[in-house]
């Protein structure tokens, strides 16, 4: 009896110990984890002015909160992006609404979305993560919001902004049919590792151009335009937030890194999904950035023209995103 018991106990712990060995040798790769340098990582061609002013704050020292929060705020206050902030396109009916999330190495987080007459809606989300018990405010209120904050009551719209817009709606008298189709596809989101090798990451858009007024797009929803977590990487998205929330696609992406995927290959996975989802839709875009401890990074899209900004080494660079 205790013969066959020992002989059963060992059957049982062999067999429990293949079974972690074939689940291990499964996983495509450990990330090492040595410290990395300081490293910012941004979407689109105004990742390099962002990237600059988010490296700056870490070469004093700063957080990664501090850093991403100021790299984007860069975006944000430039008139020439049609797709950020001031200058940013507005919805069907002329008004600019921006989303925007933040989230810091802790997993603490806190996004505004549809909000309006505010210059710097991250500025606004971070104050929603550290001075409420919320994540997420949206709309009037969340402008009533940043008022009491002392945040400025700024007009958004550019006149190039309003010019499109009634070109716009000139051609599309129909547009209360909700069939909007002019997806603006270059939201910044940032991530970025400090010098103490902590992550965070800011994510911010005037998102898609003419929507549906109280459109939200992927951009302040957590976990699907941003997502962080300080043991693993981070990862944000650009391009048609709607098919980034159905994967929750940033979530996804990383808790595929915490599998063992490497920043690209979660990525890849995810633009997988998403192409999976949508067959025939070749002019469909989105991209993902993503980050892992060890300073790793990954881009993918699901089509051609993702550029991102890489500041890492000393060197602030802009690279294409392979699809
Ligand atoms: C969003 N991802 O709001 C952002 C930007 C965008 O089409 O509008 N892309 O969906």
């Amino acid at each position: 009896m205790s013969s066959r018991r020992s002989f059963l106990e060992k059957s049982i712990l062999t067999a429990a110990g293949l079974m972690t060995t074939s689940r291990v040798s499964s996983l495509p790769k450990i990330p090492p984890t040595t410290q990395p340098s300081a490293l910012v990582i941004s979407t689109w061609n105004f990742g390099i002015p962002a990237n600059k002013a988010a490296m700056e704050v870490l070469q004093k020292g700063g957080s990664a909160l501090d850093a991403v929060e100021a790299g984007v705020m860069i975006v944000e206050a430039d008139p020439i992006s049609t797709s950020v902030g001031l200058g940013g396109f507005p919805d069907a009916e002329g008004d600019v609404t921006l989303d925007a999330s933040i989230m810091n190495h802790e997993g603490q987080c806190g996004a505004v979305a549809c909000l309006q007459h505010t210059l710097h809606p991250i500025s606004v989300a971070r104050a929603v993560m550290e001075r409420t018990s919320h994540v997420l405010l949206v709309g009037e209120k969340a402008r009533d919001f940043a008022h009491d904050l002392g945040f400025p009551k700024t007009n958004l719209l550019t006149k190039t902004a309003k010019t499109a817009w009634k070109e716009w709606k000139s051609n599309n008298p129909k547009w209360r049919q909700y069939s909007t189709d002019i997806s603006n596809h270059d939201t910044i989101g940032m991530l970025a590792i400090d010098q103490q090798g902590n992550l965070s990451g800011a994510c911010t858009t005037s998102g898609w151009a003419f929507k549906v007024p109280g459109r939200v797009g992927d951009s302040p929803i957590i976990g699907a335009g941003l997502y962080v977590d300080n043991e693993v990487g981070a990862a944000t998205a650009t391009g048609t937030g709607e098919e980034v929330i159905k994967i929750c696609g940033s979530f996804l992406i990383v808790e595929l890194m915490r599998q063992g995927y490497s920043p690209e290959e979660a990525c890849v996975e995810a633009i997988r999904r998403i192409k999976k989802r949508n067959p025939g839709k070749p002019e469909l875009f989105v991209g993902f950035l993503a980050i892992n401890k060890a300073g790793e990074h990954g881009a993918f899209a699901t089509k051609d023209g993702f550029e991102y900004a890489l500041f890492q080494h000393e060197e602030n660079k802009l690279f294409q995103g392979r699809y």
